[in-house]
C-alpha cells in the first residue's frame, strides 16, 4: 500500500521558511533553532520556546480528541456488523483508536498540560477535533469507507509526523501509523467483498463513497494560503509536508485504488494532468468545512454530548482508582514506619 513507499525527505519544508522573530532568550533560542535546523529531536526535558510548546499542545491534543471522537461513528455499527468476523474486527479497530488517543494525550502531557485541561477543552467545545467525525455513518459500507479513505487520509497526514521534531509525538506516530495502515487495508478488503456481492451492496459502497469523498479531502486542513499555522509548523519541523501537498498525494494514491474497487469518485473534474504528473480535482466546499469546524456540522452536538456523558458516567471509576492509590500509599507508609 502507498504508505510503505512514502518517504519523507530530511528537513522537508524547513529550509524554505524563515525563522519567526521571537522575544525568548536569544542564546537558548539560537541553540533550539540550530537543533531544529540539524533535524534533531526536542525532548520534554529540553528548553523550548513557549510558542513551540503551545503549538504542540494544540496539535497533539486535537489529534488525541480526533482519535477519541473518531471512535463514535464506527462504534455506532458494532452491534449491527453483518457477521461475527466483521464485528470482531470492528471492535478491535475502535479499541485501537482509543489507544491512539491515550498515547497522544500522554505525549501532550509531557509538555506540562494535564489530561483534565485537555478534556475540558474538548468538552467545552473550545478544542477542535477532525471535521470528518461530525458526519453520520448511514450504512454498513460507511465503516469500510472510513477504513479505506479516512484512515488512508489520516496515514498520509501522519507518516510525516513520524519525523516530527518533538520526540514523544514522533515516537507515538510510528506505532499509530502501523495500526492505521492495517485499518486502511481492512476497510479496503471489506469494500472489495461488498463490490463482489449483490447490486444492492455495490450501490451501498458507491453511496458511502459519494457522501464521504469530499469530507476526506477536507481532512487535510485549509488550503496552504489559508492555513495560519503552517509556516511556523513547517519551520519547527512539526509539519513536514503542507496541507495541499498531502491532499494531492492522497488523491494520486486513491484514484487507482478506486479503479480496482470499481467505484467512481464523485468529482467530474478529477483527471490526470500529464504536465503536472498529478490528478487535477474539483473545488472543495470550504464554507461547509468551516461551518463544521465551528461546531455546526450534522453531528457536532451529538458527538460532544456523547463524550461528555461518557466522561461523567466514568467519574466513579476515576474516584475508585484514586481511592485505591491513596489506600496503597497509606499502607506503604504504615509498613515503612
Ligand atoms: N478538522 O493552520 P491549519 C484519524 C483547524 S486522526 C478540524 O492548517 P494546522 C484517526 C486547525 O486545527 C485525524 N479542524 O492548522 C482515525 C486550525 O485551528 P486552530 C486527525 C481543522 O494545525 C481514523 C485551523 O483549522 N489527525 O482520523 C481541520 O497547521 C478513523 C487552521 O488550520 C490529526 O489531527 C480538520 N480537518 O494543520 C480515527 C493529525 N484542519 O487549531 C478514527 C495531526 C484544520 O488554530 C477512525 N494534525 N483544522 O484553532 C495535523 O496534522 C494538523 O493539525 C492539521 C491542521 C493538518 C489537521
Amino acid at each position: 500500500m502507498y504508505t510503505q513507499s512514502f518517504s519523507v525527505p530530511d528537513n522537508a519544508g524547513q529550509k524554505n521558511v524563515a525563522a519567526v522573530p521571537s522575544t525568548e532568550n536569544p542564546e537558548l533560542m539560537a541553540a533550539f533553532d540550530a537543533r531544529i535546523d540539524a533535524d534533531g529531536r526536542i525532548e520534554p526535558q529540553d528548553w523550548m520556546p513557549d510558542a513551540y510548546r503551545k503549538t504542540l499542545v494544540r496539535q497533539i491534543s486535537q489529534h488525541a480528541h480526533s482519535e477519541i471522537v473518531g471512535m463514535l461513528p464506527e462504534g455506532n455499527w458494532i452491534s449491527r456488523a453483518p457477521s461475527l468476523k466483521r464485528k470482531a474486527i470492528l471492535i478491535a479497530k475502535v479499541q485501537d483508536e482509543g489507544g491512539h488517543g491515550l498515547y497522544l494525550y500522554s505525549a501532550a502531557e509531557t509538555l506540562g498540560t494535564s489530561r483534565d485541561q485537555m478534556l475540558e477543552g474538548l468538552h467545552s467545545g473550545k478544542a477542535k477535533y477532525s471535521s470528518i467525525f461530525n458526519y453520520p455513518t448511514l450504512n454498513w459500507a460507511d465503516v469500510g469507507v472510513i477504513g479505506w479513505l479516512v484512515d488512508g487520509a489520516a496515514i498520509m497526514n501522519q507518516i510525516p509526523l513520524c519525523r516530527c521534531s518533538y520526540g514523544p509525538y514522533s515516537r507515538a506516530m510510528v506505532r499509530v501509523c502501523k495500526e492505521e495502515s492495517f485499518h486502511q487495508r481492512q476497510g479496503y478488503e471489506a469494500l472489495l467483498v461488498m463490490m463482489q456481492g449483490t447490486e444492492a451492496q455495490r450501490a451501498m459502497v458507491q453511496d458511502a463513497v459519494n457522501r464521504l469523498w469530499w469530507k476526506c479531502l477536507a481532512m487535510f486542513g485549509p488550503p496552504d494560503a489559508d492555513s495560519p499555522n503552517s509556516a511556523q509548523g513547517m519551520r519547527w519541523g512539526i509539519k513536514r509536508i503542507s496541507n495541499d501537498e498531502l491532499r494531492q498525494k492522497f488523491v494520486d494514491a486513491t484514484v487507482p485504488q478506486a479503479k480496482v474497487l470499481g467505484v467512481t469518485l464523485p468529482d467530474p473534474d478529477l483527471k490526470w494532468n500529464e504536465a503536472r504528473q498529478h490528478y487535477d480535482y474539483g473545488q472543495i466546499d470550504w464554507q461547509e468545512f468551516w461551518n463544521t469546524v465551528e461546531g455546526n456540522g450534522p453531528c457536532n452536538k451529538e458527538r460532544l454530548a456523547t463524550r461528555v456523558k461518557a466522561h461523567n458516567d466514568g467519574q466513579w471509576v476515576r474516584d475508585a482508582a484514586l481511592a485505591y492509590t491513596r489506600k496503597q500509599q497509606q499502607r506503604a507508609q504504615k509498613e515503612a514506619a
